[in-house]
């Protein structure tokens, strides 16, 4: 189980090592790079006067060191024949600039919702994807022999080896790691078997999941009004349909009025006035007690979102192939021009 933070803070300083010294012709302390480079791309830091604090606003944050610069990059032109040093790159002014890179609309999203979610103090976690069917499925009240399986077509690995059909496992391993009181988001891919104008056999979830006493379904329409406030317009609203989950009870499935129409009907909402945009419930009590979670004492609700359903509903995308094929006539789209 890794922090999504330190996660992005490894990442971001391997490659920072590299590429940074060569463009800003200094050589500067792998963890300053980590935690500006996070500062670029929310959520990650937030700074102060004398040093920078890597973190999602949640509860956890991580104080990254900041030293202060040391050893200038050599700056002059090397002969010919001379052999240069790995962290000496180009600084000819005449050399063509690149274009910059941008984020993809999935990234865009994904970091919006989790800016919502760590503003309400959820904790980020991230999960293996490749798990094992006790955690996929078992522990989450879906036995072997259970219909429900069918809900989820599945990718196996080997006899009990699955790639994940949602991250929910990552949330069973919180429980297994802390108890309660539980606050935790856990974004990932999840695959299934499934293709069509609306599927993918890879996508991306947003899984969250609250356990404390007295934790009520009410609790989860306040979270998820504000998370649709925020994405989609100030003035939505959320609506709570009954449905079914295995791994909850009572389970809704939760539209939110349309920000198209305001709610008079239009080709968007399919003229309902309503979008269904996740799922969600009261964490079954079977689910707490597999986690050794007492249930007369806990209660929990847990939601599940899409986060390509959330994207394409956002940005008016009408085929998620889109979001997958990289092609740069879409992608240049969602560049930010400040990013260059
Ligand atoms: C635990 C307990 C309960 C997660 C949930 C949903 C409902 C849901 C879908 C949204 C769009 C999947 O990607 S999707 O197709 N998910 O509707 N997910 S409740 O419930 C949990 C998870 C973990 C321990």
């Amino acid at each position: 189980m890794r922090k999504v933070v330190s996660f992005h803070v490894q990442k971001i300083a391997k490659y920072a090592r590299a590429r940074l010294p060569a463009l800003f012709g200094v050589e500067l302390h792998a963890e300053e790079v980590a935690a500006r480079e996070c500062r670029a791309e929310r959520p990650a830091v937030v700074g102060h006067g004398d040093g920078l604090r890597a973190g999602f606003r949640g509860e956890r944050v991580y104080v990254i060191d900041i030293r202060p610069l040391v050893q200038p990059v050599e700056q002059r032109r090397p002969q010919a024949g001379e052999r240069v040093p790995a962290h000496v790159g180009d600084l000819d002014p005449s050399a063509v600039r690149r274009g910059g890179g941008a984020l993809h609309p999935i990234t865009i999203v994904k970091n919006e919702m989790i800016d919502v979610f760590a503003g309400m103090g959820f904790e980020i976690y991230e999960g293996p994807e490749i798990e094992d069917d006790d955690h996929n499925f078992t522990r989450l009240n879906v036995a072997k022999n259970h219909p429900a399986r069918d809900m989820q077509d599945t990718f196996y690995v080997a006899e009990d080896i699955v790639l994940r059909t949602h991250t929910s496992p990552g949330q069973i391993r919180v429980m297994d790691a802390q108890k309660p009181p539980i606050k935790v988001l856990v974004p990932g891919r999840v695959f299934r078997s499934d293709s069509d104008a609306t599927h993918s056999p890879m996508f991306h979830q947003m899984e969250g999941l609250v356990v404390d006493k007295g934790i009520t379904l009410c609790d989860l329409q306040g979270m998820l009004d504000k998370f649709v406030q925020t994405i989609f317009s100030s003035d939505v609203k959320t609506r709570l349909r009954p449905s079914y989950f295995p791994f909850t009870e009572p389970s809704v499935e939760v539209d939110v009025s349309c920000f198209e129409c305001g709610g008079k009907g239009c080709p968007l909402c399919k003229h309902t006035g309503w979008i269904e945009v996740l799922g969600g419930g009261v964490v079954h009590h079977k689910v707490l007690e597999n986690c050794g979670i007492d249930p007369n004492v806990y209660s929990g609700i847990a939601f599940g979102i899409g986060i390509e359903r959330i994207a394409m509903l956002k940005y008016g995308i009408n085929n998620m192939g889109l979001l997958f094929e990289n092609d740069l006539r879409f992608l240049k789209q969602f560049k930010d021009e400040r990013e260059g």
